[in-house]
């Protein structure tokens, strides 16, 4: 059975701009408002696992097929006492893992949002770096309504993002919120007419991509490191490495391995 492993994909449509640098991934459940099931979010685990493999990728975008809905969440005609299961499968909340894929992948992932981000697929724009929205998006949990929640980075990132109050107001009440309500508590970047989100979307990704490639990867970890605990400065840390890696001083030490000689360091400064 195709459980979305691969090679095609069903619940995601994944493109690429060829010369452009900018992936996009699209939700492609529309006939049930872009709601998740675990096949949907294996294939959104592939394709991003493929836009950060592919170096000419700089930018990738999130979003929902058609403009009701960027994704209403966890598929509840799926969910079991487990998690949520596609047929001949068990439960799970592989959603969590894809979470955690969006926040340590070193490209900037903006989520391009028109009509609801409900539940998970609020959370989900939540964890992306940017949320570019349309003037119809609604935001918003359902969780206490529908006996569930995210007491993981739904909750923790929520805090940051809009403050302790608000995101138990959200949280608690699980009301819905406007775009523009949104904007002003600081839940997305910005707020456009349904018309120009994508023009918008792309022209962030452009300016992003002007920039250097670099400087973005180790921001976006340096930014998530407190927050993301020892995972969060494993990232950080492995961009230091990265980079050392490509310094002669970096170089000596695997070279003299390799010639079996002590390594020499003494040319390389103890900087203040
Ligand atoms: C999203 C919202 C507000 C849209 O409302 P509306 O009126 O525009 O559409 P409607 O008619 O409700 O939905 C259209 C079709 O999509 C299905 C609906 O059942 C309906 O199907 P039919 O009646 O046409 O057959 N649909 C929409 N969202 C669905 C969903 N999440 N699962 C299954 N079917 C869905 C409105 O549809 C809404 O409130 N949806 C439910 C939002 C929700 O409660 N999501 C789950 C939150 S919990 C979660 O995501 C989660 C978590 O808390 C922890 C871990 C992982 C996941």
């Amino acid at each position: 059975a195709d459980d979305g492993s691969g090679p095609e994909f069903t619940d995601v449509i994944y493109e690429k701009a060829v010369g452009e640098g900018i992936a996009k991934i699209t939700i492609n459940r529309p006939e049930r408002r872009n709601a998740f099931r675990p096949k949907t979010v294996k294939e959104l685990s592939r394709a991003f696992n493929d836009a950060r493999d592919d170096v000419s990728i700089g930018v990738i975008i999130l979003t929902g097929k058609g403009t009701k809905a960027f994704c209403s969440g966890g598929d509840q005609a799926l969910r079991t006492k487990d998690g949520y299961a596609d047929p001949d499968d068990v439960g799970r909340l592989n959603v969590l893992d894809l979470q955690v894929q969006i926040r340590r992948l070193p490209k900037p992932v903006i989520a391009m949002v028109a009509g609801y981000a409900i539940g998970g697929g609020h959370i989900l724009h939540m964890v992306c770096d940017l949320t570019i929205a349309a003037d119809n998006a609604i935001f918003g949990q359902t969780g206490p309504k529908v006996g569930s929640f995210d007491a993981g980075y739904g909750s923790s990132i929520m805090s940051r993002l809009v403050g302790p109050k608000k995101a138990r107001e959200m949280w608690f009440l699980a009301r819905f919120y406007t775009a523009s309500e949104a904007d002003k508590m600081g839940l997305v970047n910005i707020v456009v007419p349904i018309e120009n989100l994508e023009q918008e979307t792309i022209k962030w990704c452009r300016e992003i991509l002007r920039n250097s490639p670099t400087a973005i990867r180790v921001l976006k970890s340096a930014l998530n490191a407190v927050d993301d605990g020892h995972a969060g400065l494993q990232e950080l840390a492995g961009d230091a490495t990265l980079l050392f890696y490509g310094t002669e001083e970096g170089n000596e030490g695997k070279t003299a391995y390799m010639q079996k000689r002590r390594p020499d360091f003494s040319k390389f400064p103890r900087l203040p």
